[in-house]
């Protein structure tokens, strides 16, 4: 296991500390699984315990990104790209002889923070649209390649699929205009922008890595949006001065807002936007025998002192 991570980043204190971490967490679940092999030995069919083995792993993994996450928050007063929890994890064997009994798989995994990206559930804050950030995820809509009249009309519908009334901006009722039940709460995912009319599997697919579906409201986190989301969050800095940031926060993550500002002169951040992330998706595989299992675990990271909150969990 270590080796695989030295090879990956040798030297780095950061990878050595996710192993350490992945140590001590698949300890605990292989100590889990212990039992449950036990439980199960009656109703050994192969493929089934296979992938209640596969199942058993990914859900170990979600638990060691929480203490990853843990980890951080005790150590670091801000969040960026460069810190432990965003090295990709790649598949590690797992293997565990005692007595009998030996467990062999694979696990691999990775963590998104979401508080860069640009939150769909602002569109509707507390159920009534806003009109900054309706233009905010148009001036992203038409970065990322969207024809400006479609962008207005694509962000007007998700504004009135999440508002809590049952009109539009016009004052029209939503059903007629659009043809189609209107949900009127908060996206759940970001997958969820299938439904709402204008949306199609190709424009989500450009959009995902750019947005995400928060069940609150969170500053934008400065040190990890990427350059169009900076760009469309804040309409005083243009595309090419925001790539230049993503490029040069590498080396020097910013601090807090007046950092951002003091070196970015004119770009003009304001309190909607931060340094520090509180959600984290955590993507985990783990194969076991011939099952295979993709788990997302949306997490919470409330504060240093609390363990992160699972919000939801989804296998894939
Ligand atoms: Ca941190």
């Amino acid at each position: 296991m270590n080796r695989a991570f030295a090879n990956m980043r040798s030297g780095s204190r950061g990878a050595a500390l996710v192993a350490a971490l992945l140590t001590v967490a698949l300890a605990t679940l292989l100590a889990t699984q212990m039992i449950t092999a036990q439980s199960d030995a009656m109703q050994n069919l192969g493929g089934r315990r296979d992938f209640a083995q596969a199942r058993w792993l990914a859900r170990g993994a979600a638990d060691w990104a929480r203490a990853i996450l843990a980890e951080d928050a005790r150590n670091s007063r801000i969040d960026h790209a460069g810190e432990s929890w965003a090295i990709k994890v790649p598949p590690l064997p797992v293997k565990s002889g005692q007595a009998q009994d030996i467990f062999e798989g694979k696990l691999s995994g990775e963590i998104v923070e979401q508080d860069g990206r640009f939150n769909l559930n602002r569109l509707s804050p507390a159920g009534k649209a806003d009109p900054d950030q309706i233009d905010a995820f148009v001036r992203l809509l038409v970065l990322l390649g969207t024809a400006e009249n479609e962008a207005v009309r694509l962000a007007l519908a998700v504004a009135d699929w999440t508002d809590s009334d049952t009109v539009t901006a016009n004052g029209a009722p939503e059903r007629a205009s659009y043809g189609v039940q209107f949900d009127d709460q908060p996206l759940l995912g970001v997958g969820s922008l299938l439904s709402v009319p204008g949306f199609t599997p190709a424009l989500l697919a450009r959009l995902q890595p750019f947005v995400s579906a928060l069940p609150r409201r969170v500053p934008l986190n400065l040190n990890t949006a990427p350059a169009e989301v900076l760009a469309a969050e804040l309409p005083e800095l243009d595309l090419a001065v925001a790539q230049r940031v993503v490029a040069e926060r590498v080396r020097a993550p910013f601090r807090d807002i007046a950092d951002f500002n003091a070196r970015y002169a004119g770009a003009a951040a304001t309190a909607s936007c931060g340094v520090t992330s509180q959600y984290f998706l955590a993507t985990t595989r783990a194969s076991y025998g011939e099952s295979l299992v993709m788990m997302r675990t949306l997490l919470h990271r409330a504060s240093a002192n609390a363990w992160p909150d699972i919000l939801w969990q989804q296998m894939l």
